[in-house]
């Protein structure tokens, strides 16, 4: 399988067991994203509800890795953070990393509201995946671009799924399965990216 992504990298520590790694997050959607994902890679992950303590930013990267960090200094085991947002560009990068409150208060129709009559609906998904796995710290990115629907199709998936149809794709996510959704999208290729270069450097570390 390949992936776009980017990664980077730190650490200085020793760690216990290999394949063990706990996602940190409140969506049980996102879980199963990411799973999938892993287990390929050969990890085993776990959820980890309740600790990704709401961390205020401009970026999605620091929401990410400040989020890792706080989790890992209350739970101490490896582990791992992704943070998504959506970027429309007609409405020069609304909602991206306050997606989630745009989501909970206006909602699908809200967005689909405030492009109405927009020609431009591109608009692209944004990841970052940040893994803490001791002695390292892993971040991988990951995006898929598209378009805003006019109406919402499909029940699969969560959030914007319905109204955002990947390029390459007639389809919404709210109409793939979730491993068709994750050959396209920004959570599986961040996460991909940040775990695959994880697997590489504890294979170096012996
Ligand atoms: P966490 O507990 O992991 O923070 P979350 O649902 O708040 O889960 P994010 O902060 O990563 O997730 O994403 C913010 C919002 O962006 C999310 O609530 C969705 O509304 C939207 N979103 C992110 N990724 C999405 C995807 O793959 N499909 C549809 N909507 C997505």
């Amino acid at each position: 399988m390949s992936r776009k992504g980017s990664e980077e990298s730190s650490g200085a520590k020793h760690t216990p067991s290999r394949q063990e790694l706990l996602f940190v997050s409140d969506n049980i959607h996102k879980y199963e994203e990411v799973r999938a994902v892993a287990r390929e890679l050969g990890f085993d992950v776990q959820l980890m509800p309740g600790l990704k303590l709401e961390v205020q930013s401009d970026s999605i990267e620091e929401v990410s890795r400040k989020s890792a960090i706080l989790a890992y200094l209350l739970v101490g085991r490896p582990l791992f953070v992704e943070d998504a947002g959506l970027y429309i560009q007609a409405l020069r990068g609304f909602p991206g990393p306050y997606s989630s409150f745009v989501y909970r208060t206006i909602g699908i129709e809200g967005v689909l509201k405030l492009l109405e009559g927009a020609s431009d609906r591109r608009a692209c998904f944004k990841s970052v995946a940040t893994v803490i796995y001791e002695p390292f710290i892993v971040v991988g990115h990951g995006e898929v671009c598209g378009f805003i629907t006019d109406r919402p199709r499909g029940s699969r998936g969560f959030g914007f799924d319905p109204i955002f149809t990947p390029d390459g794709s007639e389809k919404t996510f709210g109409e793939m399965s979730l491993e068709e959704k994750n050959r396209f999208s920004h959570r599986a290729k961040s996460v991909y990216s940040a775990l695959s270069r994880l697997k590489k450097m504890m294979e170096q570390s012996g």
